[in-house]
């Protein structure tokens, strides 16, 4: 590329390059040019917000100095690349981000505080970028730091939803969602208007001859959306490596106004045509682990996967080779099933547009494609109306029904015996209305599935997936239980722990190696070590009481078990179990004398999390914590000994507060339900225990830091099946203590009955699903030996160090080498300092 550029103009390009900043005085030239010339402003009027955007600005022209040599050095290495697929990616704030991982925050810090203001003031002006719901959507996030820290040639490929997750509010003890529209300032995203796709919709198709006689299908008609590019810069820790993360945006196709209708006087139609392709874009659908099934969700996820593929494609044919290399230069990782169409989508490009015959096309994709599957909660397993995908992608369903065919043809040669096993496996479900199941299209459309942690990998092999065990046998699943990535986690969240650290286990390599924490271990029986540990946690949960103080207007004593649970509120993460704990709690204080009393454990129980929107149950459970808070935080028998706090809008920057702030942190699934959970490494990580069921990564957390420094109740994974087939077919016993709470509730302790009717229902009546009734008692007594831990701080601290030093595998730059191993079969390309 280099060569076709003439010399004079190469040396002309060269002696101008952009010089990065790298000092103090280099960052407040540039943090003033932007606050004159970019915003427009003055030493006089510039406040915290035009600070943030001036700071934001001179980093973002770092990064895209460092971005552009990245993708320069890739594409002349021409080396494979992963795209990782996925519509959530929840980033939260970028700008403190950006400064760790470019090794200036030192040098921004000391530059803000000679233009008069603190560093602190000004990260907490940004909004955080909240394009996802929860767990799968912030692992994509990890996963973007890891493989730009680790150097890994990868591009991110998601929607930039004008709306994000919603904020929310809490009114009179109820959530209310307001929408979060992000998009006023952005430092962090480029436009590329000359980036842009136009992605077809409805039509029909035709069968035509070629000229070489070849019959061919063609997609028409239907209506034509465009995509724009939108691309954010993700840069690696401690290397110049910035990835890119690629969001589309749609757009009328065609300019503004469709000029035909507009000159014909059809100005509102046109008006409304254009409205109708930026809707594609417009919202984030807010449910965790819940799938509705609207038509505009399959229209973003077309538009979306279309624009995406056609962008990587694009990329491949610069190249030149032939097709039967694409998949050694192009690795796609499906993030979830809500990528599946690509899989038809790429088959479609390559017979359809590229002339391949099918066969041959077929082993490309699947050579191409990897799939993650994040859930075996049924109501979350998409499935599409096959008369939605025939109306608005007529071509994919044809493409559809043909690899069904094939995969049933194979299936049937090979299980000639069972029967009814081709309509278990079926891509089409024969149901009324006839559906498309999106997993089984993603396992026959991959070279590898694979779950998120042990126990959920070994679930969808016995269960949902268990006959592609049998047809594909078990090499073609695999499990990389899920990380997290330590630079956000706990160095920018905690970073006096991370400091402390640091300076025992020799330096911040550890935040490239996240097992240097075991050197942590020989310096548990340090008193000096394990007393600075204890106060950097107290420093923690006085600033977390802070945030409490200025939310709420409660006051809780920092000095008291913080004890946290915040997650999307969902009844299989069972926040009902916690909050019929804590009623429990109160009455058992409410019942001791005054001198008992004076011997309890004062205690903060802390809840945050969002419900969907349209998730009745969980609304309803939000409601009761915040109405036995407003009881129990009022009643003066109980005082310190017991508060109840429901954090608002839980999201990924107020989690960088809470996590370093906890003490216990609370991980109680029903057992089997938790695909793996993350939130749980991150307040590990930070120096919290954890009380937990056996579920997901809390089992292979257990096993890295030991069985004593966890603590684990309930029900196993094996036995919930038979005590489900217990409650609707035997008779259902209630525990004791649990009856009493519920007694409690009816009485009208907690206001009117009438709103928690259907939670108490849910355990008596309709069958228990969740196993509360189950593990009540169980989880009662562990978090009595919580308090009998508690009390010992000594020992406790001791057990935080341990569990830290021990929680190095947990790093999502382990688990994207797993990938890059197993999965993609890709290298680092390191790009030189
Ligand atoms: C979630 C699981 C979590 C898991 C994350 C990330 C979905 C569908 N699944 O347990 O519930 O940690 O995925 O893998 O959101």
């Amino acid at each position: 590329v280099e060569a076709s550029i003439p010399e004079p103009q190469r040396e002309a390009w060269k002696r101008n390059q952009v010089q990065s900043f790298g000092d103090k005085d280099g960052f407040e030239r540039e943090m003033v040019r932007h606050v004159e010339t970019t915003l427009a402003r003055s030493m006089f009027n510039c406040d915290e917000s035009a600070a943030y955007s001036a700071t934001s600005l001179a980093f973002r022209d770092r990064l895209i100095t460092d971005w552009n040599k990245t993708q320069q050095r890739q594409t002349f290495n021409d080396t494979k690349r992963v795209y990782y697929l996925s519509l959530e990616f929840l980033m939260g704030r970028a700008l403190d981000n950006a400064m760790l991982n470019v090794g200036l925050k030192d040098t921004a810090k000391a530059g803000l505080a000679d233009l008069g203001f603190r560093i602190e003031d000004i990260i907490s002006q940004e909004h955080d970028a909240a394009l996802g719901n929860g767990g799968l959507g912030r692992l994509a996030a990890c996963f973007l730091d890891s493989l730009a820290s680790l150097n890994y040639p990868a591009w991110g490929y998601g929607l930039r939803y004008r709306y994000g997750i919603f904020k929310q509010e809490i009114i009179d003890g109820y959530q209310v969602e307001v929408p979060d529209y992000w998009l006023d300032f952005n430092p962090w995203e480029f436009p590329r208007h000359d980036v842009t796709v136009d992605i077809q919709f409805f039509g029909h198709v035709n069968k035509v001859t070629n000229d070489a006689g070849k019959s061919v299908c063609i997609w028409e008609g239907g209506e034509i959306v465009q995509a724009v590019a939108y691309d954010v810069p993700i840069p690696g820790y401690d290397t110049p490596t910035t990835n890119n993360l690629r969001l589309w945006s749609s757009k009328a196709s065609g300019g503004e106004f469709d000029f035909q209708k507009f000159n014909s006087g059809d100005y509102e139609s046109s008006v409304a045509d254009q409205q109708r392709a930026e809707t594609i874009s417009a919202v984030l659908y807010p449910n965790d682990n819940l799938e509705r099934g609207k038509e505009l969700r399959l229209k973003q996820q077309y538009f979306w996967v279309a624009a995406s593929l056609y962008d990587i494609v694009r990329r491949f044919k610069k190249s030149k080779r032939p097709w039967t290399e694409f998949p050694d230069q192009v690795a796609i990782q499906l993030n979830d099933t809500h990528p599946t169409l690509a899989i038809v989508e790429l088959q479609r490009i390559l017979i359809d547009i590229e002339g391949l015959e099918w066969d041959l096309a077929w082993d490309i994709v699947r050579e191409t494609f990897g799939y993650t599957n994040h859930t075996v909660l049924p109501e979350a397993l998409e499935k599409w109306p096959v008369s939605l995908v025939q109306h608005l992608l007529p071509r994919h369903l044809q493409i559809i029904y043909d690899i069904n065919l094939y995969f049933l043809q194979q299936v049937e040669k090979a299980f000639p015996d069972d029967g009814d096993m081709l309509r278990r496996v079926s891509i089409i479900e024969e149901s009324q209305p006839k559906m498309v199941r999106m997993a089984f299209l993603a396992i026959v459309g991959s070279h590898k599935v694979n779950g998120v942690a042990e126990l959920h990998s070994d679930l969808i092999k016995t269960t949902i997936f268990k006959d592609f065990v049998q047809i594909y046998g078990p090499d073609k699943f695999t499990n990389v239980t899920n990380g997290i990535t330590p630079r956000r986690w706990l160095h920018q969240a905690n970073p006096r722990l991370s400091e402390l650290i640091a300076s025992k286990v020799g330096g911040n390599d550890f935040l490239k190696d996240l097992t240097l924490l075991n050197r942590l271990e020989k310096h548990v029986k340090d008193a000096k070590f394990r007393r600075e540990w204890a106060e950097i946690k107290y420093a923690n949960k006085v600033r977390l009481a802070k945030h409490i103080k200025t939310t709420t207007g409660i006051t809780v004593n920092p000095a008291a078990l913080f004890d946290v649970q915040v997650k999307r509120i969902h009844e299989y993460k069972r926040q009902q179990l916690n909050i019929f704990g804590v009623i429990h709690r109160y009455l058992s204080i409410k019942a001791m004398s005054p001198p008992e009393r004076k011997k309890q454990l004062p205690r903060v129980v802390v809840f945050g999390g969002k419900a969907a929107p349209g998730y009745w149950m969980a609304k309803q459970i939000i409601h009761l914590i915040n109405a036995v808070g407003a009881v129990v935080n009022e009643d003066e028998d109980v005082g310190d000994l017991l508060k109840v706090i429901f954090l608002e809008d839980y999201n990924v920057s107020k989690a960088e507060i809470i996590c370093p702030a906890s003490d216990i942190s609370q991980h109680i699934s029903t057992a089997g339900t938790e695909a793996s959970g993350t939130s749980n490494m991150k307040f590990v990580l930070n120096g919290g225990l954890i009380i937990g069921t056996c579920d997901g990564a809390n089992i292979e957390i257990t096993r890295e830091i030991g069985e004593s420094n966890i603590f684990l109740f309930g029900n196993l994974a094996e036995d919930v099946e038979d005590l489900r087939h217990a409650h609707t077919h035997g008779s259902h016993s209630i525990d004791a203590k649990l009856d009493k709470v519920f007694a409690e509730i009816e009485k009208g302790t907690f206001g009117s009955v009438d709103d928690f009717r259907g939670m108490i229902a849910a355990v008596r009546q309709h069958g228990d699903y969740y196993l509360v009734s189950d593990d009540f008692n169980s989880y009662i007594e562990t978090h009595d030996l919580v308090d009998a831990a508690y009390r010992n701080q000594d020992e406790w601290v001791s057990k935080c160090i341990l569990s830290v030093a021990r929680m190095g595998f947990f790093t999502s730059d382990r688990c994207i080498n797993e990938y890059a191993e197993s999965i993609w079969n890709i290298e680092p390309l390191y790009t030189g300092k």
